[in-house]
Formats: C-alpha cells, sequence, structure tokens
C-alpha cells in the first residue's frame, strides 16, 4: 500500500479512511512478554542505543496486535543526555540524572547539541524500521516537549507535583524561557532529522503540563510550543498530546499540532468540539480499561468511536501508555473492535 493510503496518515490529514486506525502510546514494551525477553538481556539505554535491537522491539507490537503504526523505540529522556545532564535508568526502571538544572547559570551553560552526532544512533534505528516494515505501517517518531523535558531535567527524575519546576519558572521567567528556547532547539532539529531518516509522523509528548495552571501555560509554556510546531518539518503530520490538559485544550490545540491528543478524562465529543473539526484528533481510552472484563473493553471502544461520531479525522488510542500488567490477548481484541466497528 502506499503510505499516502495507509488509514493512519489518512486520518491525521483528515482524510476518509476505511477504518478507524488505530494504535496505542508504549505499545513497544513492557506488556509484550517478546519485549520482557530482549530487555533480560540488555538494559533499557543498551537497547535504545542498539538499533537492530530497538528497530525489532518497534515491529513486535505490528506483528503481535495489528496496530495501524508503528512507534520507533526511544524514550523522550534521550536528548537529556548530550545537554550533559547525566541520564540513568535504575533497575527499578525510573529515570534519574545526576546533573539537574537547579539555577539561572546552570542554564546558561548547557551546551548547544548537534543531534546528528549525538543521537545517531535514533536515526539509525528509523532507517532499520523503514527497511523492516517494508511499507506495511507508518512509522512515528516522537520527542518531549520542552515542559515536560525541562520537568525531568530541573526535578532531576519523575516528580508527583512538578514543585521545583513550577517555582523555577515563577522565579526565573527569564532563565526558565531560555532553558524552554534551548530545548525548543534541540527538539527541532531531533524531530525534523527522524524525518529525514523516515519518520513518516511525529509526536510530541507533553505527558506532564497538565499540572500547570491555564495562566502559566499561556505565559511560560504555549509561546514554545508554537515555535516548536512553527519549526517541525509539515511534510509529514505532527501529532500533539498532553495529559491533564482537558481545562484548557484551546490554549494546547493553539499551540498549532495538526492531530491533538486528548485523555480520558474529558469526554471525546467535547473535546473535539472545543479544539475544532478543523483538527484531527487522537485517543481516549482510559488505559486502566484494558486491565477489565474483554466485554468492558469492547463496550468501552465503541463509545469512543460512537463519540467520535464518524467524523474524518479520528486517530483511536489510549489516553496515555498501556500499561505493564495489560493482558495482551485484551489489547488484540481492542485493535480487532475498533477496525470491525469502526468499518465505512
Ligand atoms: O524496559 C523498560 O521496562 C523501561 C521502561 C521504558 C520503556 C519501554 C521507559 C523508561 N521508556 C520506554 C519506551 C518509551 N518511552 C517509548 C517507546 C515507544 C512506545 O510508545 O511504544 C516512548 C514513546 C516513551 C516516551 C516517554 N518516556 C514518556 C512520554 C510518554 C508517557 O508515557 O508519558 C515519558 C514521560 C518517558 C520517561 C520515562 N521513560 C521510562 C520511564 C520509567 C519514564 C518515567 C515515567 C515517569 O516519570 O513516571
Amino acid at each position: 500500500m502506499p503510505a499516502a493510503e495507509a488509514p493512519f496518515l489518512l486520518a491525521c490529514r483528515r482524510e476518509p479512511v476505511p477504518h478507524t486506525p488505530v494504535w496505542l502510546m508504549r505499545q513497544a514494551g513492557r506488556f509484550l512478554p517478546e519485549y520482557r525477553a530482549i530487555r533480560s538481556r540488555m538494559s533499557f539505554l543498551e537497547l535504545c542505543r542498539n538499533p537492530d535491537a530497538a528497530a525489532e522491539v518497534t515491529l513486535q507490537p505490528v506483528d503481535i496486535l495489528g496496530v495501524d503504526a508503528a512507534i520507533l523505540f526511544a524514550d523522550i529522556l534521550l536528548v537529556l543526555e548530550p545537554l550533559g545532564l547525566g541520564l540513568s535508568f535504575s533497575p527499578g526502571d525510573g529515570p534519574s540524572l545526576a546533573h539537574p538544572v537547579r539555577s539561572p547559570e546552570q542554564v546558561k551553560s548547557l551546551p548547544r547539541v548537534d543531534v546528528a552526532d549525538s543521537l545517531a544512533y535514533v536515526f539509525e534505528t528509523v532507517r532499520r524500521v523503514r527497511s523492516g516494515l517494508a511499507g506495511r505501517v507508518p512509522l512515528i517518531g516522537f520527542a518531549g516537549a520542552p515542559f515536560t523535558l525541562a520537568s525531568y531535567a530541573i526535578e532531576g527524575g519523575s516528580s508527583r507535583n512538578h514543585e521545583r519546576t513550577k517555582r523555577f519558572l515563577l522565579e526565573h521567567p527569564a532563565a526558565w524561557s531560555d532553558l524552554m528556547s534551548r530545548l525548543v532547539d534541540v527538539t527541532a532539529d531531533y524531530l525534523n532529522a527522524q524525518v529525514a531518516a523516515g519518520a513518516q509522523a511525529v509526536q510530541v509528548f507533553d505527558s506532564w503540563v497538565g499540572h500547570l495552571a491555564p495562566a502559566d501555560y499561556s505565559e511560560a509554556v504555549l509561546p514554545h510550543m508554537r515555535d516548536l510546531f512553527a519549526r517541525l518539518d509539515r511534510s509529514v503530520p505532527a501529532i500533539h498530546f498532553s495529559t491533564g490538559t482537558g481545562g484548557y485544550l484551546e490554549l494546547v490545540r493553539d499551540a498549532g499540532g495538526d492531530v491533538v491528543g486528548v485523555d480520558w478524562r474529558v469526554p471525546l465529543d467535547d473535546a473535539w468540539r472545543r479544539i475544532g473539526y478543523d483538527r484531527a484528533i487522537q485517543g481516549n481510552l482510559d488505559p486502566v480499561t484494558l486491565l477489565g472484563p474483554r466485554e468492558k473493553v469492547v463496550e468501552r471502544a465503541r463509545q469512543v468511536l460512537a463519540a467520535a461520531g464518524g467524523r474524518r479525522g479520528h486517530v483511536f488510542n489510549l489516553g496515555h501508555g498501556v500499561l505493564p500488567e495489560t493482558p495482551v490477548d485484551n489489547v488484540r481484541a481492542l485493535v480487532d473492535a475498533v477496525h470491525e466497528w469502526s468499518v465505512r
């Protein structure tokens, strides 16, 4: 099938589709025994830096689940390594940064990153995945959004309430803006290089930005997101994903993504009306649904499809990533149900 006719890319461009395309955030990962088998032989970062193994893991969900897109196996935090922050993952798999950014002086001394050199292994994975896919489904590249990256850079790892990050943006607005601009620079280069290597869509993950009040989003994040989307290679669709932003979806839309991802806390029909039908929408089944009985998975999936109302431009996904304890059979049942119930 020519790439332009892949249901996933058609939906991103709001063109008619034979069925609603579906893929799942974190579809390559711990819930798959085939992934765990590879991970038992190497650490997470070794896997990310090994283009053969990373390509194999990227292809697993396409073969096993029948999803309509592949997503590159990598991590949003990889760009923090060439920035000199000292990235590692502890055995419990939590990320940790040896040199977090805690002062305006540290922002100023961050190095400029040449992604072609420091993240070459990612672009090599993209090329291998494209050849392994042989046109079966499109490949999505991705990166972290500047706020979510800044939160890891400042907190030094995962965080429940992101207090240090929010204090930093209130106390040091100029240094915050400088940090965000630097993260936009490296993220734009990184995503454009993924596209040059063969990524057929890109997704920007702003997983934790919903911790901000709308006024702080408007002032401290939105201008940088606009700048980022303006600088992306738009020969491919750009998906803007966030969680917890149901209170200000209009601001998220104004960042400029072609496809806006929404989580399960907001009904998909309300979200789409507020975002506007001139954008595609992605979402929004609660990932925990997949831990429940099969009938509930199918029932809830049909409710999401009903909320999309058969309108052009719906990409079915979860509202956030697949949980590690998810039964594989439930995911297969979900993918089949979405395909079956959405046939046009
Ligand atoms: O092997 C392992 O078990 C390590 C677990 C793991 C995996 C499988 C991590 C560590 N990252 C990944 C892969 C990954 N990460 C992908 C692969 C492609 C796919 O979707 O299948 C993607 C897209 C990500 C993106 C990512 N990493 C995000 C954004 C999406 C989200 O879930 O919000 C975030 C926040 C991270 C950071 C991260 N990476 C890994 C961990 C444990 C964390 C921390 C999460 C947290 O702070 O709670």
